[in-house]
């Protein structure tokens, strides 16, 4: 059986940056296993659906044209708590609160540009995965030889 999975994205901020390498390296090294990655330009329509949530929310407008605004990595970790793991390493919503040694606490210092998302819970990873990943995306059946090493 497949452990939890969550979605992580570089935004449009991150890649201009040139951050995608160190936020991709951040999950590897913490230990979580990568099972989706791809390069993409995020259309209204589907940046609509992710951020369904906050739509009519005073920030939505700005959200969808900040996160359609040039391409994103979006991708998919796998493993032992994967979903607040993730969110753990991205570090609070707004950097000036994120603590150092997070994404956001070392690379980012606005609230609009926090370089990179991460899916709140276990039921919006599988949302949120569905919506930007074809399930032939997604990589099966692969166990790492060093998995022993990370969890029991
Ligand atoms: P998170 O990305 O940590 O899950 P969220 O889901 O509450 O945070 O909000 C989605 C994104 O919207 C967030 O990464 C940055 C932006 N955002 C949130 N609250 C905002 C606000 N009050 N003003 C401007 N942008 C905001
Ligand atoms: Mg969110």
């Amino acid at each position: 059986m497949a452990e939890e999975r969550t979605f992580v994205a570089v935004k449009p901020d991150g890649v201009e940056r040139g951050l995608v390498g160190d936020i991709i390296g951040r999950f590897e090294k913490r230990g979580l296993k990568l099972v989706g990655l791809k390069m993409m330009q995020v259309t209204p329509a589907l940046a609509q659906e992710h951020y369904g949530e906050h739509k009519g929310k005073p920030f939505f407008d700005g959200l969808i044209k900040f996160i359609t605004s040039g391409p994103i990595v979006a991708m998919v970790w796998e493993g032992k708590n994967a979903t607040g793991l993730a969110r753990n390493v991205i570090g609070a919503t707004n950097p000036k609160d994120a603590a150092p040694g997070t994404i956001r606490g070392d690379f980012a210092v606005d609230l609009g540009r926090n370089a990179v998302h991460g899916s709140d819970s276990p039921t919006s990873a599988e949302r949120e995965i569905g919506i930007f990943f074809k399930k032939d995306e997604l990589i099966e059946g692969w166990d790492r030889t060093i998995h022993k090493w990370i969890a029991e």
